[in-house]
């Protein structure tokens, strides 16, 4: 029997209320604009992102993380390297393995875990054409969505992410099984269910996921409820992350969202965080505000707000710091 929390109604009848962009088709930029704007999450279909990239990087993460507990853990670290069970350093913990890389300098700081790999630069290659083409979609999206809002020039938005050397991350999860009497205790909800990765919100611009065909994602509606997310291995999810809330001045909402466990089913996802460089400048965009008593945030800078949360909980609202 799963340890899912009761399944939503709508998604139980066969319904669910997640919407669907083809992003083959420009139209699809409103549907995009409103996706952000009700839900900051969005499915997207016909993304030209080759099906064999996909299984060839799955392929690679299911044989590291079936690796003796002793190899991968040669490569623990943060914020970079393999975690187990705990998530950041301030107390979070939950029911998922992974590795956390740079995905900058196409990802040269990781030198590729020497001795862990028979050959590691297949892993490399996989992660590198991966990210280029995921980039790519990132980047088109974010077009349409500017698009859709009426901001011009075309690359507002693009330009924060489409360069290889801002700072982005790569994650590759594993829910393994979780047997029923595990009980991750302070991280539950209640009921039996236990959390592989708690509530949060992204700090980043967008976050663009896939995964395996193992449920467990949830997100957070606009009232509060909890809604699963059907698994769908041959598309992707997108979540708006703090700093596209903030650059649509509260227009668009970064999701909350969480995982459960699964008490038979291995859980395997892929997720690209497109953030900005560094040095980069977040506040309101001018467009969007008529004078700046509009703005409800003050201006940071993506290494300020990185820094901030990289101390915060995973369940904390990162952005009330900053608002006005
Ligand atoms: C959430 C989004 C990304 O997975 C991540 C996470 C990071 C981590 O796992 O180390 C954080 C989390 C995430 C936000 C708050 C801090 C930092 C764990 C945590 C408790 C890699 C990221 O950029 O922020």
């Amino acid at each position: 029997m799963a340890l899912l929390s009761k399944p939503n109604e709508k998604t139980e009848s066969g319904f669910s209320p997640i919407p669907v962009i083809d992003i083959s088709d420009p139209e699809s930029k409103h549907a995009l604009v409103k996706a952000c704007e009700d839900f900051g999450f969005f499915k997207v279909i016909n993304h030209g992102v080759s099906s064999e990239l996909v299984s060839v990087l799955e392929h690679e993460a299911v044989e590291f993380f079936s690796l003796p507990a002793s190899d991968k853990t040669q490569v623990a670290g943060y914020p970079f390297g393999y975690g187990n069970r705990e998530i950041g350093r301030n107390g979070d913990v939950g029911w998922v393995e992974y590795l956390l890389m740079n995905a900058n300098l196409d990802f040269g700081s990781h030198s590729f875990f020497p001795g862990l790999f028979n050959n590691p630069e297949t892993f490399r290659n996989a992660l590198l054409e991966y990210t280029t083409s995921v980039r790519k979609m990132t980047s088109h999206v974010l077009e349409m969505i500017t698009d859709g809002l009426g901001i011009e020039p075309r690359n507002t938005l693009s330009k924060l992410v489409s360069d290889k050397n801002t700072d982005s991350i790569f994650r590759l999860n594993h829910y393994p099984p979780c047997p029923h009497h595990i009980n991750t205790n302070t991280n539950t909800n209640g009921g039996n269910n236990v959390i592989g990765f708690g509530e949060h919100t992204d700090p980043q611009i967008i976050s663009v996921l896939r995964s395996n065909n193992t449920s467990g994602l949830q997100i957070n509606l606009a009232d509060g409820s909890w809604i699963s997310v059907p698994s769908d291995p041959s598309s992707f999810f997108f979540n708006v992350g703090d700093s596209l809330q903030v650059l649509t001045n509260g227009k668009f909402k970064s999701v909350k969202h969480r995982v459960l466990a699964n008490s038979r089913k291995s859980r395997v996802s892929m997720i690209y965080f497109a953030g900005p460089s560094l040095t980069q400048r977040i506040a309101p965009l001018s467009c969007l505000t008529d004078n700046e008593d509009e703005s409800l945030y003050k201006e940071f800078t993506w290494s300020e707000y990185k820094n901030y949360a990289y101390h915060s909980r995973l369940s904390d609202n990162r952005l009330q710091p900053f608002e006005r």
